[in-house]
């Protein structure tokens, strides 16, 4: 994420990863501020054993774009809400790849995050079998937590 005001959204990226088993790092990585720091951790990732990469930032958002520049890993982005533009900017700025350097963009904010580890997870389990029947066990029990009535 570019900064430490991020993760308060990119905890629900980890806690979704965590309820479904998959180890991942979590690590400010700046592309504005921190930049040799970005390169360093893009240009590294794949050598390090890295399968996926959720990057999320907020307003001028170009961490997740530069990111996916330098692997060939895939990038899912996460816009993180703006407190000038609630987000837009961070929206738009990631999802608005030109062509040949795709970020996968989820939604603005906390559902976006919790989407990006759960579908983090559904790539890794289109090779890794055992986390494919955790992922389909989340989903039975998302399906009958609800309820069809509207109250008790
Ligand atoms: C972005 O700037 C970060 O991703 C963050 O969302 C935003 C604001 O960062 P701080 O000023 O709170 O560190 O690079």
């Amino acid at each position: 994420m570019g900064s430490r005001s991020d993760w308060p959204t990119m905890t629900h990226a980890a806690e979704a990863l965590d309820q479904l088993g998959v180890p991942y790092e979590a690590k400010v990585v700046s592309a504005h501020r921190t930049p040799q720091r970005l390169y360093d951790y893009a240009a590294s990732a794949k050598s390090r054993g890295l399968k996926v990469i959720i990057a999320g930032a907020g307003g001028a958002a170009h961490l997740p774009g530069m990111a996916a520049s330098m692997t060939p890993l895939p990038v899912l982005g996460v816009p993180v809400e703006s407190a000038a533009l609630k987000g837009q900017d961070s929206l738009l700025s990631i999802v608005q790849m030109p062509g040949g350097i795709p970020v996968g963009t989820l939604a603005i904010g906390k559902a976006g995050a919790r989407n990006a580890g759960l579908l983090a997870a559904a790539i890794l389990a289109t090779s890794d079998d055992a986390l494919a029947a955790r992922l389909d066990a989340f989903r039975a029990a998302q399906t009958d937590g609800v309820p069809e009535a509207v109250e008790d």
